[in-house]
């Protein structure tokens, strides 16, 4: 895992500064950095399940992690980098 920092400012001028983990990985689904698709990964989004705030989880876009963002996962596994 690697951390990027991240900050944003509102129209008062108050800023938000945040650090954010991130694993950079060639494959979809690798969320621990270590090139392929697995069960730590699906169980990382399964882990999330219904959460609102982990947007770096929901592939659909819809605003929750659900079960379709599961098997999008899920359907990776075995995946890998070459
Ligand atoms: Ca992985
Ligand atoms: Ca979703």
């Amino acid at each position: 895992m690697n951390t990027i920092p991240v900050s944003a400012t509102d129209a008062a001028g108050n800023t938000t500064a945040i650090t954010r983990a991130v694993a950079y990985s060639c494959v979809f689904g690798d969320f621990n950095g270590n090139w392929q698709v697995d069960a730590a990964d699906v169980q990382a989004v399964a882990h999330r399940w219904r959460a609102t705030t982990e947007p770096l989880y929901d592939f659909d876009g819809d605003g929750v992690v659900s079960v379709v963002d599961v098997m999008r996962v899920a359907a990776a596994w075995g995946n890998g980098c070459p």
